[in-house]
């Protein structure tokens, strides 16, 4: 219950990762790539709560197997860094600022390390659990321990580099490591993607199923026993409204496209509009939201991070500091007992403890809600006094409008809290029906607001001749050098010619207010290029959809072509600085490219290998990749070969694109 109560929280990736701008270090990565110019864990606490979150979990331990603090356990920890000489702990440093600031810590240990020597044998399990006694001893009180299902197999394993395949049901004993943490802090919650205590809600894009049960039963794959990054995680969007445990969902996304700081996506941080949105399909379907703010190279959560979260608060506190059910009068078909104990009152009185329920033949029932005057409203919250667990698995709400109840809303499940947004509704009154129920419902808050609408930013896309269009139907402005656009700026008229590709920044005006900015990266038009050579393979999946510029379509090849090159002619020569390889936007994994190489040409007949590596966490968070080249490269042709993709003899690619110089 008390994790519940927390409802928002902030992530804080944060590793040798942030300066070798990986989302996955090999585990080869010196230490002395660590050193933060400007730490501060002020600022990054205080960033956090300024946006209303309560907790934060910090990486003590990623894959790659650095240390954030002094461990015993291990060399490649913070001690053998520049940071204030070796003598630095940032994970006593985010502690010590969270407790000032009074926001809750939990931490993050990778069981995935891809440093050690020993990982695969016993022995890691040792220095895996030493680490976390480590950790739950000498920090205080945790509220959380986050246990990373991800497990990419090859690393650099104390000097082995290899493939190293562990049984994840077995390997690492989690009954034992479970007690634990138990033992050490019996008030922390344990996450993973089956629990015991919270899980994963299944994607890290940011939103949770709806209906979302609170109740749970871990599937394993294949019709094994579930582990730790084995189980159908997709049944974790929902949940089971029947499940046999109470395992939560935490909604667990990133402001940016990756988990790790890069520069290139200073221009990607989630907008307040897009946040808010996150707030309402996390929080708003009942699950706890961990909002991910990965610190730069100088040790701070960026600004223009700060920008979107700070916008971000202003429209949910402009929504929920007022409560338009304040002061209505609120009308219950039943109430249990006819007693005052369960009275209505409940509902107003924001005390989570106090609730409103039926008698216990009563299952479908209602709640008018009578407004003193007609109320204009696009915001209800509902809440469940959850202690007795999640009963509500129905309900709808009406609005009195010409003399009789129209439904505007419905749903399913409720639970510790649930939020719906839609449309502008003027009404004196609504009826909220509870229309199914196992047993008695009961609800401990009601409440009705009123959300700022905002002025639309603009819409920008590339036409099939490479122009950029924008849409909107107030003033246009826009930038193409990176720079917030102001009055002062461009006023968008035409098509604009875009064929090297750049950043392009626009914000709409009208009657003297703005909009949010609207920004688009786009890499070097596609429309001369030519697919060489590449195998395809159902239709509606040729090649040629890998440079449609359209994310939803994608090149597939045939069943035993997964390795084949694809080979692409400019047209022109170009100055290559790098390139971008956007993965399948569907939840299904299979044939995603994992391992890649990119090979450069002058004349199609002689290559050179430009570029080989690992595309980390592709799987889990399907996001575009950009690889940037080490020098620029004059190149009229490219080479892609798919090196290993996940799950299939087949590769799937959504869409490949070049940066120039
Ligand atoms: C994933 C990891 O592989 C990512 O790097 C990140 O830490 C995310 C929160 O979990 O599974
Ligand atoms: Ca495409």
């Amino acid at each position: 219950m008390a994790w519940h109560d927390i409802e928002f929280y902030a992530f804080i990736h944060l590793t040798i990762n942030t300066f070798t701008d990986k989302e996955w270090g090999f585990g080869d990565e010196s230490p002395e790539l660590f050193n933060p110019t400007a730490f501060d864990a002020e600022q990054i606490v205080l960033s956090s709560k300024n946006a209303g979150m309560k907790g934060l979990i910090l990486t003590a331990k990623h894959h790659d197997g650095f240390c954030l603090w002094p461990t015993k356990t291990t060399e490649h920890n913070i001690t053998k860094s520049p940071y204030k000489d070796g003598k630095g702990d940032i994970v006593k440093e985010i502690v010590d600022a969270c407790r000032k600031h009074g926001l809750k810590v939990g931490m993050y240990l990778s069981p995935w390390d891809r440093n050690t020597a020993t990982y695969g044998t016993q022995e890691y399990i040792k220095i895996f659990r030493a680490q976390l006694t480590e950790l739950l001893t000498n920090y205080g009180d945790v509220f959380e321990v986050w246990f990373d299902g991800a497990n990419g197999g090859s690393g650099y394993y104390g000097g082995a580099n290899e493939e190293r395949k562990i049984d994840r049901l077995s390997y690492y004993d989690w009954e034992n490591t479970f007690k634990l943490v138990h033992e050490l802090q019996p008030n922390a919650v344990i996450f993973s993607d089956l629990g015991p205590g919270v899980r994963w809600v299944g994607t890290e894009a940011g939103y949770s199923g709806d209906p979302c049960w609170h109740r749970y039963t871990p599937h394993g794959r294949n019709g094994n026993k579930p582990g730790i990054g084995e189980t159908m995680y997709l049944e974790a969007l929902n949940g089971h409204r029947e499940g046999d445990f109470w395992i939560p969902a935490e909604t667990n996304t990133s402001i940016r496209p990756g988990w790790f700081y890069h520069k290139h996506e200073d221009d990607k941080v989630k907008s307040p509009e897009r946040l808010v949105k996150l707030y309402y399909e996390s929080i708003g379907h009942g699950t706890n939201l961990i909002l991910n703010l990965p610190p730069d190279r100088r040790g701070l959560i960026h600004e223009n991070d700060i920008v979107s979260l700070t916008k971000f608060k202003e429209i949910i506190d402009a929504t929920f500091s007022k409560d338009l059910a304040q002061g209505a009068s609120i009308q219950a078909s039943n109430v249990r007992g006819n007693s005052s104990r369960y009275s209505t009152d409940n509902l107003l009185d924001k005390n989570q403890q106090t609730y409103w329920t039926t008698d216990d033949d009563i299952t479908v029932s209602n709640l008018i809600v009578e407004f003193p005057k007609e109320t204009e409203f696009n915001v209800i919250n509902l809440r469940e006094y959850i202690p007795l667990g999640q009963r509500i698995w129905g309900w709808a709400i009406d609005k009195w409008e010409d003399n009789s109840w129209k439904e505007f809303a419905k749903g399913e499940s409720i639970g510790n809290r649930r939020l719906w947004k839609g449309g502008l509704q003027i009404t004196n009154k609504i009826r909220i029906r509870i229309t199914e129920a196992p047993v008695c419902p009961t609800l401990t808050e009601i409440s009705v607001h009123l959300e700022p609408v905002q002025l639309a930013p603009p819409i920008i896309h590339r036409t099939a001749s490479g122009n950029i269009k924008i849409t909107s139907n107030g003033l246009i402005r826009f930038t193409l050098d990176g720079s917030d656009p102001t009055e002062q700026s461009a006023i968008y008229e035409n098509e604009i010619p875009f064929e090297k590709g750049g950043t392009i920044k626009s914000k709409v005006f009208y009657k003297g207010e703005s909009s949010e900015i609207a920004t688009s990266t786009f890499t070097h038009s596609k429309n001369l290029w030519k697919i060489m050579e590449a195998s395809s393979s159902e239709k509606n999946r040729e090649a040629t959809k890998l440079i449609d510029d359209n994310k939803q379509t994608f090149w597939q090849s045939l069943e035993q072509d997964k390795n084949k090159d694809i080979v692409i002619d400019f047209g022109k020569i170009l100055n290559l600085k790098g390139f971008s390889v956007l993965p399948r936007q569907t939840e299904m994994k299979n044939g995603i490219i994992t391992h890649y190489e990119f090979y450069t040409s002058l004349d199609g007949e002689k290559w050179k290998l430009a570029k080989a590596g690992e595309f980390s966490n592709i799987i889990n968070n399907p996001i575009e990749q950009v690889v940037s080249l080490d020098t620029i490269i004059k190149a009229k042709f490219i080479k892609f070969k798919a090196v290993k993709v996940f799950d299939a003899n087949y590769a799937i690619l959504a869409e490949l694109g070049v940066m120039v110089d």
